[in-house]
């Protein structure tokens, strides 16, 4: 996070004090008014980047988590705290897969789990992404009626809440962006039903590449943009697979979109192999220098490297520190921090 406003974070500490973090074993106890959301308020976005309520550039870091379906032990009340007060995240992403044994399975289920780690997001001043984890089927449209319902529901449930951002399509591939942008145009007025004024995430062609991974660049959503207001865009890339072309697409557009960066990884694009940390690190420098918000993935202990943890961290922890962290994990959380 930079701190772009400390003479107000100042005097929300006075006025907070330390309230809000009694209940648990706190690694690191922080004042709450020095958590992200106490000093930066509801997020939303101005030009091309993300602003604070006091209309401020803001930069938000963190993490997402694995699958729901497979990983939702890594999600728990010690590793969160981890999360907010040792690697002293901004924002949690709430990676619910739609197929896979995900949300179609059961959808009730799903969507209380997420309420719930939205919850335990907000209590720890972190932002909260709910991301609408489709993959395969890539066209989002095939969900469409299970995204209006979820988006629906999980917008009515949070809307007087500052801090949650809606992710209404992770990795769209094997589709066209008009596609795409007709599944938004639907699913963004839902969102604003219940909620008008949080920051909606829209995925981009070809697995969220801006289209490159399928032959495509930018310039078609530059062309065709969704007709919405406050809305970003995302892009993901896996540092030891994406290479140059991947790079200056994301500098191209972040000139012209709203980005938000929801995914990456430093090693292959499958989560797994060896870490490219120099390629990653140009695209940290990058998304530094143009202010792109970002969430790394992913917060479990998942064999692949990609997965921060090592193997059976989150039988029972502990979640703090470098000990349990994988050479990918030790990596993010110094730049998260
Ligand atoms: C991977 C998971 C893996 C799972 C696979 C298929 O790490 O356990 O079997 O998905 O669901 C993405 C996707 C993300 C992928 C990740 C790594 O959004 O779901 O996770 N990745 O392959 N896009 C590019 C890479």
């Amino acid at each position: 996070m930079r701190w772009q406003n400390p003479v107000r974070a100042v005097a929300l500490a006075a006025v907070l004090g330390t309230a809000g973090t009694a209940g648990y074993a706190a690694p690191a106890p922080q004042p709450a008014a020095e958590t992200p959301l106490a000093a930066n308020g509801k997020v939303s976005v101005c030009g091309n980047t993300l602003c604070n309520d006091s209309g401020e550039p803001v930069q938000l870091r963190g993490m997402s988590t694995h699958g729901l379906q497979w990983y939702s032990q890594c999600v728990n009340d010690e590793s969160l705290d981890a999360l907010a007060q040792d690697w002293r995240a901004d924002v949690l992403r709430i990676s619910m897969y739609v197929q896979e044994g995900g949300y179609e399975e059961d959808p009730e289920r799903f969507t209380a789990l997420v309420n719930q780690y939205v919850e335990a997001a907000t209590q720890r001043g972190m932002y909260a992404i709910i991301d609408w984890h489709m993959l395969d089927p890539g066209d989002p449209n095939f969900n469409l009626e299970r995204a209006r319902t979820f988006f629906a529901e999980v917008a009515r449930t949070h809307r007087d809440k500052t801090n949650v951002l809606y992710e209404i399509a992770n990795e769209p591939s094997g589709v066209e962006w008009p596609e795409i942008k007709g599944y938004a145009e639907e699913v963004i007025p839902v969102i604003r039903e219940q909620d008008p004024d949080s920051v909606v995430l829209v995925g981009t062609r070809a697995w969220s590449s801006l289209g490159v991974s399928e032959g495509g660049s930018e310039q078609e959503v530059v062309d065709n943009p969704v007709n919405a207001d406050n809305i970003m865009y995302t892009f993901h890339f896996y540092a030891a697979s994406h290479g140059e072309e991947y790079l200056n697409t994301l500098s191209r557009a972040a000139d012209k979109l709203p980005m938000f960066v929801t995914e990456f990884g430093t090693q292959e694009a499958s989560g797994d192999g060896g870490d490219d940390f120099g390629s990653a690190q140009r695209y940290l420098d990058l998304m530094a220098e143009k202010n792109i918000s970002w969430t790394n993935w992913n917060y479990s202990d998942d064999s692949r490297s990609g997965a921060v943890f090592k193997e059976g961290t989150c039988d029972s922890g502990p979640y703090t520190g470098t000990e349990p962290l994988k050479p990918a994990g030790a990596w993010v959380r110094e730049r998260v921090q």
